[in-house]
């Protein structure tokens, strides 16, 4: 996989089951149902041994118990979870400082820049299974592949104990078969609709192409055509690394006027281009902050077609955020541009070279890394566009935003 990107899925087998089975030995290899026993109970999670069964996480207990009249029925004990959760997720943050959690039993990490001290992903993916086995006591799934939504349906075919690697160049081949419904975001509906239009497998979508695709489902429809060419720039985020990233300036005096405006977003555009650039990130939605005299809050977002680092259309896009804001006889007291939903930089050269020509040139770029590369080193005020004028701001350090407002909901840990 050298080359590409190493990212794997992984995720624990049976989770609360296991855990239980850790805890009372006399368990290992009977059915096990975690749950509530009473009549209302429902399953949350089911050994393999009771799988067998047709037992299954989400089940009403009453059911999983017709089906498996001898299955041993635990009540949960979440305490107990999270904190296996957090020693699960200690070692796996030893391989790779990029972990993002899905649940509390599954995580994406990126292998990124970690060959030199681990080696291959394979073996590493190897050596973290056997980590979490000897340490942790228990077992997991990996999935190893180039992109994240590859590396996810990885994990889940060869469940429990299984390594399943996607070997660089094979993606297509691996995806052609798998039936549509095993893709990111094709639910019950786009797939009956899809089968209506003879579309059933992977290889099938890909066939139908993308302009059929963006007719019936619009943005989505393009979406689902790139994951059936492997193309998933979505990055690994960290948990502890931001999720968004913004500079905002309180001025001593209100800014009046769209022109002063632009200036203003100006300077904070490229603050902002330049932490991503700093920290090898582009991004795709950017956010307007905005303030009025009266203390009078609005924010606006937008998302752009493509990730960029780039200042000039992070500056584009929050001045057409703000033709929506009514600044006729408004003062301004504060100005914010931000950005969310980031992606890998790797993965967008990648794709520049499957664009249509109509892209910003590469020149656009080179000279954004060099300006940032300036700016570090003398300080902000070194290459400043000169349009970016000079409003009088208070706090214009102590501005720098973080936050994490894309926490995935399904998180339990
Ligand atoms: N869980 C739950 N209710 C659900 C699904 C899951 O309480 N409807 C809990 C119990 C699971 C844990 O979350 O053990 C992890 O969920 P998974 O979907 O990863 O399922 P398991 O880890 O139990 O099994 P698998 O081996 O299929 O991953
Ligand atoms: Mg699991």
């Amino acid at each position: 996989m050298s080359g590409d990107r190493a990212i794997l899925h992984v995720d624990m087998d049976a989770f609360f089951a296991s855990v239980e089975v850790r805890e009372q030995p006399q368990l290992r290899g009977l059915p096990v149902l975690v749950g509530g026993a009473g009549r209302r109970g429902v399953v949350a999670a089911a050994s393999y041994e009771a799988r067998k069964f047709g037992c299954r996480s989400a089940q009403p207990m009453a059911v999983a118990l017709r089906l498996c009249p001898q299955a041993v029925v635990v009540p949960p004990r979440h305490a107990l979870y999270t904190e296996v959760s957090r020693a699960v997720f200690a070692v796996f943050e030893r391989f790779s400082p990029l972990v993002e959690g899905l649940s509390i039993d599954e995580a994406f990490i990126d292998l990124a820049g970690t060959e030199r001290l681990w080696g291959p992903p394979r073996g590493v993916a190897e050596a973290l299974r056997v980590a979490v086995h000897q340490e942790v006591g228990l077992t997991c799934s990996v999935g190893l592949a180039c992109v994240k939504f590859l590396a996810k349906i990885a994990s889940g075919m060869n469940k429990p104990d299984g390594l399943t690697e996607i070997p660089a160049g094979t993606e297509l081949e691996f995806l052609t078969p798998l039936p549509i419904g095993e893709l990111w975001g094709v639910g019950p509906r786009t797939q009956e609709k899809l089968q209506r239009r003879g579309v059933h497998t992977v290889g099938d979508l890909r066939r139908l192409g993308e302009a059929a695709l963006v007719e019936m489902f619009g943005a989505h429809g393009l979406h689902m055509h790139r994951l059936s060419l492997a193309l998933d720039e979505r990055a690994v985020v960290p948990d502890r690394a931001a999720k968004s990233l913004g500079h905002e300036d309180t001025y001593a005096d209100n800014v009046v006027g769209v022109p002063a405006l632009r200036r203003c977003l100006l300077s904070q555009a490229t603050r902002v281009a330049d932490r991503l650039v700093a920290q090898g990130l582009k991004a795709r939605c950017v956010c307007l902050k905005i303030r009025d005299g009266d203390f009078v809050t609005e924010t606006r977002q937008c998302t752009l077609p493509r990730a960029t680092d780039d200042y000039r259309e992070l500056h584009a896009a929050a001045c057409r955020l703000l033709e929506a804001v009514e600044t006729e006889g408004r003062g301004f007291r504060l100005t914010g541009v931000s950005v969310t939903h980031f992606e890998a930089p790797e993965r967008e050269v990648q794709l520049d070279l499957l664009a249509p020509a109509s892209e910003p040139p590469p020149k656009s770029a080179a000279l954004q890394a060099v300006l940032s590369a300036v700016r570090e080193r003398h300080g902000h005020q070194a290459l400043f566009p000169a349009e970016a004028g000079s409003e009088r701001r208070l706090g214009d350090t102590g501005a720098i935003t973080h936050s994490r407002p894309n926490e995935p909901a399904k998180r339990r840990r």
